[in-house]
């Protein structure tokens, strides 16, 4: 069956695996169509960031694609150690055969959190008339079209919802929705959420805090909350239980080697590498690609091999800051539950018979 890609907008926060997540999203044209990049001053010096995500689009062809940084800012900042490893991907030779000034121009005024509304409100969208459309286009920068002209803004006459595909903190989206409410919200076909951390342990690791919350949570924990409250707009969350399942190792960068004639593959190797040493200096807790996993889910949802309908909140106080809790017990241990108290009644509830079963 012959689909048309589906409008994606990526949010990101600047992070090395958010420019490996670039690579793929812009690698599958017959899926995904990234209409526009925001980028958040989470997991990155953002001015950094915004160059980085402007040098990958400009080498790879997608240089008309508008990019722009959210002015949102934590309630619980990154270590800098981590916003700083960006400066090891805006280097990159591969990425750096344009000048200073041939990016000065494109990089847009418009905030990010602007843009975001802008391309779900866009001109052409039934949904978005009235003030909320007006309202975004007078937030805008009046250079937009000089970058993007009718490319994938929303403006091309076709109303078809976007995707979002997040993978920092939620702040944007909570943003957008707190802002334009119902009329955003009818435009947004699904959102895609790397964070929180469900029947795990999360990965914040900072003074004063138990050690269960995901840094994405962590970062804006509110936020969460926010999204999480419009039940019209489909949320499909990427936790730590998933992404636990993907670290970055030496055996996926050699991959990559083998397929290096592919520039994608190329790129995608070398980010990748700035970060393998994890396996050795934190062997039991290294980098993951976090991020990715979640756009691959966006691009073969067959990946996806467990969806669960959960219900669950974000904590956004105290210790446990940013933790997302669901109301339920994780389906597999429901599960191994129903079947040990099966086998207990098949054995006659015999004691230890079902610990073998
Ligand atoms: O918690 C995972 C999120 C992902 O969006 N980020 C990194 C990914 O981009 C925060 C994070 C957790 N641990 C990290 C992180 C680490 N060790 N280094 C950098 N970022
Ligand atoms: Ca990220």
């Amino acid at each position: 069956r012959i689909s048309r890609p589906r409008k994606v907008i990526f949010d990101h926060d600047g992070g090395i695996d958010d420019y490996v997540t670039l690579l793929l999203l812009l690698s599958a044209p017959d899926r995904v169509r990234v209409v526009g990049i925001t980028i958040l001053d989470a997991d990155c010096r953002v001015e950094l960031a915004w160059n980085t995500t402007l040098k990958l689009l400009h080498t790879l062809g997608h240089g008309h694609i508008p990019v722009a940084v959210s002015s949102l800012t934590a309630v619980n900042a990154f270590p800098d150690p981590w916003r700083n490893s960006v400066l090891s991907v805006d280097v990159l030779p591969l990425i750096n055969d344009l000048t200073q000034e041939e990016l000065a121009p494109l990089r847009l005024a418009t905030p990010g959190e602007e843009l975001m509304a802008q391309l779900l409100l866009g001109r052409g969208a039934p949904g978005g008339g009235g003030d909320a459309a007006a309202a975004a286009a007078a937030a805008g920068d009046n250079n937009n079209n000089n970058h993007h002209g009718n490319d994938g803004d929303g403006d091309d006459g076709d109303d078809e919802p976007i995707t979002i595909v997040a993978t920092g903190p939620l702040s944007n989206v909570a943003y957008v929705l707190r802002k334009y409410g119902a009329a955003a919200a009818a435009r947004i076909r699904e959102v895609w959420w790397m964070g929180g951390a469900m029947w795990v342990g999360g990965n914040v690791v900072e003074p004063g805090h138990d050690g269960s919350a995901e840094w994405n949570a962590y970062w804006d924990p509110p936020a969460v909350g926010e999204v999480w409250g419009w039940p019209s707009v489909p949320l499909v969350v990427v936790p730590l239980d998933a992404t636990n399942a993907v670290p970055v190792t030496p055996e996926l960068i050699y991959r990559l080697g083998r397929q290096a004639r592919y520039r994608y593959s190329a790129l995608a190797g070398t980010v990748w590498s700035r970060v393998v040493t994890w396996v050795y200096d934190r062997p039991n807790e290294p980098y993951y690609a976090w991020d990715t996993l979640t756009a691959a889910c966006v691009l073969q949802p067959d990946l996806c091999e467990k969806l669960y309908d959960v219900q669950s909140y974000a904590v956004v106080a105290g210790a446990s800051q940013g933790r997302t809790v669901p109301l339920a017990p994780s389906p597999e241990a429901a599960e191994a539950a129903a079947e040990a108290a099966a086998a207990a009644e098949g054995a006659g509830g015999a004691k230890g018979s079902c610990a073998a079963a």
